[in-house]
């Protein structure tokens, strides 16, 4: 008996790019057999997207396509179709992201998939929604964070709307996938039944803003949001306007210099002041006096000067680095973090322990970094491997599926795989 969950969970990848693929890996970490299926000779184009080693496939495939399969077909031509087909009987999931319509146009309808096989969960990622007015759109990342109400939420107020670097809308359109298909599997083991599972990235993406719909709501009611930097000073118009660091919540936050920012860019933490922690963040900040005036006492009083506090705060941070600064506020249950650049996170001992950030193998390119598993369980140690080259898997899986010898020697010199 198998300790991955997944195990006997056989997966068509029909994913690229970002979103999708994001999706199986996850789903290939914790056990199911996910294969991807690329076109022969070029495959997923995150292959050769921003290349660092010459000839190898770039860490944009390869931190995204981990534990998987990889069978090349052209599914556009009668033996890929005949694979394909094989393949749907005898699967539980089809993942795709492709294109608005592509995979109708390649003769594989949900009509026709649950016809070949009424158990199959067929999971897609569309930019829009069905029906939607732009749902004829191809959609990209920061297309999805632009219609998702991330951007025009994020940034500086006297600055343009500004996308963030998090893969709002790929790889969290991903994770809701994957909770999609997890819904639908626990379903189909009730009814033996399959669905069609199906996420749009701008959905997602809202998904994670609702605290901005939430701010628009109180803004119409109200007109002004206590906790945004316009408040009381600035002005609001009818829109959830920018907030620049502001806590998004009902802590007042703001990303604060630290010792060295004038040469690193990343020598800030995030300070935030939590109300009913008032008290021991005066006495972290040297100012004691400030825990019972009646000027400083509540959130209410602190608001018009919350800026001064912060300016205060950046003053006594002026001789700390941002990990002496944490250091010390921790002491206090003060929440706060450093402002971590991507080659700190990279070198951290505890998130390499975590087997958060883990090093792998891979046959071209040798060692590299990737995100392990976010998700930590206690009966399953997710192990992550590398990347299949394109096709590695093809002959294995066409003769799991029946196919002799010579048949598979036919389909590569007709390549259709
Ligand atoms: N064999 C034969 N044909 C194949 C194939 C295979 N193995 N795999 C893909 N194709 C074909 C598709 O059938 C499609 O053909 P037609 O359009 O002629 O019917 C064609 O390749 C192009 O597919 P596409 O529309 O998905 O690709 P694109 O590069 O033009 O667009 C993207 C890419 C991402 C914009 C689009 O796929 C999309 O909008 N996807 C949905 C949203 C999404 O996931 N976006 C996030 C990507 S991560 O940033």
């Amino acid at each position: 008996m198998s300790d991955k969950p997944l195990e006997g969970i056989k997966i068509i990848d029909f994913t690229h790019v970002q979103a999708g693929p994001a999706c199986t890996q996850l789903l290939a970490w914790f056990g199911a057999d996910v294969i991807k299926v690329e076109r022969p000779g070029s495959g997923d184009v995150t292959r050769s997207q921003l290349r660092d080693v010459p000839g190898a496939d770039a860490l944009y495939f390869t931190m995204l396509n981990s534990n998987k399969r990889s069978l090349t077909l052209d599914t556009k031509t009668p033996a890929g179709k005949e694979v394909l087909t094989k393949l749907i009987k005898e699967s539980d999931i089809l993942v795709e992201n492709f294109g608005p319509g592509a995979l109708d146009r390649m003769g594989f309808t949900w009509e026709h998939i649950k016809e070949l096989n009424p158990g199959m969960i067929v999971a897609s990622v569309k930019g829009f929604s069905d029906g939607h007015h732009y749902e004829d759109l191809k959609v990209y990342e920061n297309v999805a964070q632009c219609a998702g109400g991330a951007a025009s939420t994020s940034g500086f107020w006297d600055g343009p709307p500004t996308v963030s670097g998090a893969a709002l809308g790929d790889s969290n359109t991903g994770m809701h996938l994957a909770i999609g298909i997890l819904t639908a599997l626990h379903q189909r083991n009730k009814t033996g039944k399959g669905q069609k599972v199906a996420v749009s990235m701008q959905d997602s993406v809202l998904n994670l803003c609702r605290v901005k719909l939430r701010d628009q709501q109180r803004l119409d009611k109200v007109g002004y949001l206590e906790e945004y930097p316009q408040y009381p000073h600035g002005k609001f118009t009818d829109v959830v306007p920018r907030g620049g660091n502001a806590g998004g919540g009902g802590q007042p936050g703001w990303v604060l210099k630290c010792k060295g920012w004038e040469t690193d860019p990343n020598a800030y933490i995030y300070f935030t002041i939590q109300g009913h922690a008032w008290a021991p963040i005066c006495k972290a900040l040297g100012k004691p006096e400030w825990i019972e005036d009646p000027a400083y006492k509540t959130a209410e009083a602190r608001q018009d000067k919350i800026f001064d506090i912060f300016a205060f705060i950046e003053e006594w941070l002026s001789d700390k680095t941002k990990f002496e600064a944490v250091d010390i506020l921790r002491k206090f249950d003060i929440p706060c973090s450093p402002v971590l650049s991507m080659k700190e996170i990279a070198a951290d001992p505890s998130l390499r322990a975590s087997g958060t950030i883990v090093e792998v193998d891979h046959k071209q390119r040798g060692k590299y970094l990737t995100v392990g598993s976010p998700i930590k369980f206690s009966d399953l140690k997710v192990e992550i491997t590398g990347s299949p080259l394109l096709g590695e898997h093809t002959d294995e899986v066409l003769a799991q599926l029946g196919y002799n010898a010579e048949q598979i020697k036919e389909m590569h010199a007709a390549r259709a795989v």
